[in-house]
C-alpha cells in the first residue's frame, strides 16, 4: 500500500526550538493534519538543509513551517530553495528575546517570501493555523475541522472577567 506523505513539514534549527515549535505540532494534531518534524540547522547542518529544501516538494510536502532563533536564516534559506510556501516562526532567544529572530526572518528582500509570524508560542500556533487554512482550500473536511476549532475557541471565551488567584 502506498503511504500518503504528510502535507506539513515542521523544521527547526535546534532541539532547543522544539519547546516552541511543539505548539505548532499540537495544533496540527488537534486538526488531524499529519506532519513531519525535523531538526535542520542552516548553520550547523547546511547540507541537511540543502537536501531537505531541494526535495521537500518531491517528498509530497505542501507547506513548510520553519522555526529558528538568533541569526535565524533557516526560513529564508529554505524558501530560497523550494517553491512551497514557508511560514517562519521567530523563536525567542535568550539574549535579545527573539527580536533578533524576528528581524532575521521578516526582512526578506523582495523576490523570496517568508510568511513571518509572531515571536514564540503564538507564532508557532498561528503558523499551524495558517498551514491548515492553506490546506483547507483543497480539503473540505479539513475546512470543517478548522471552522469547528475556531467555534470552540470562541465558545471558550468568557463574557465576564474573573479575579485570578
Ligand atoms: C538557532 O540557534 C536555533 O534555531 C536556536 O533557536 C538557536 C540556539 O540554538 P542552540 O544553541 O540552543 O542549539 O540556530
Amino acid at each position: 500500500m502506498t503511504k500518503i506523505p504528510p502535507p506539513v513539514a515542521i523544521i527547526m534549527g535546534s532541539q532547543s526550538d522544539w519547546a516552541t515549535m511543539k505548539h505548532a505540532a499540537d495544533i496540527l494534531d488537534a486538526l488531524e493534519i499529519p506532519y513531519d518534524a525535523r531538526i535542520v540547522s542552516a548553520h550547523r547542518t547546511p547540507e541537511r538543509l540543502y537536501g531537505f529544501a531541494k526535495s521537500a516538494k518531491g517528498e509530497g510536502f505542501k507547506v513548510i513551517i520553519a522555526g529558528a532563533g538568533g541569526a535565524a536564516h533557516l526560513p529564508g534559506m529554505t524558501a530560497a530553495m523550494t517553491p512551497l510556501p514557508v511560514f517562519g516562526v521567530p523563536v525567542e532567544s535568550r539574549t535579545l528575546k527573539g527580536e533578533d529572530s524576528l528581524l532575521s526572518i521578516v526582512q526578506m528582500p523582495a523576490g523570496i517570501p517568508v510568511g513571518t509570524l509572531a515571536i514564540g508560542k503564538a507564532g508557532a500556533a498561528n503558523a499551524a493555523l495558517l498551514a491548515a487554512a492553506v490546506l483547507a482550500l483543497q480539503d473540505g473536511d479539513l475546512g470543517k475541522r478548522l471552522e469547528s476549532w475556531r467555534a470552540r475557541q470562541s465558545e471558550s471565551v468568557a463574557e465576564k472577567p474573573v479575579d485570578e488567584a
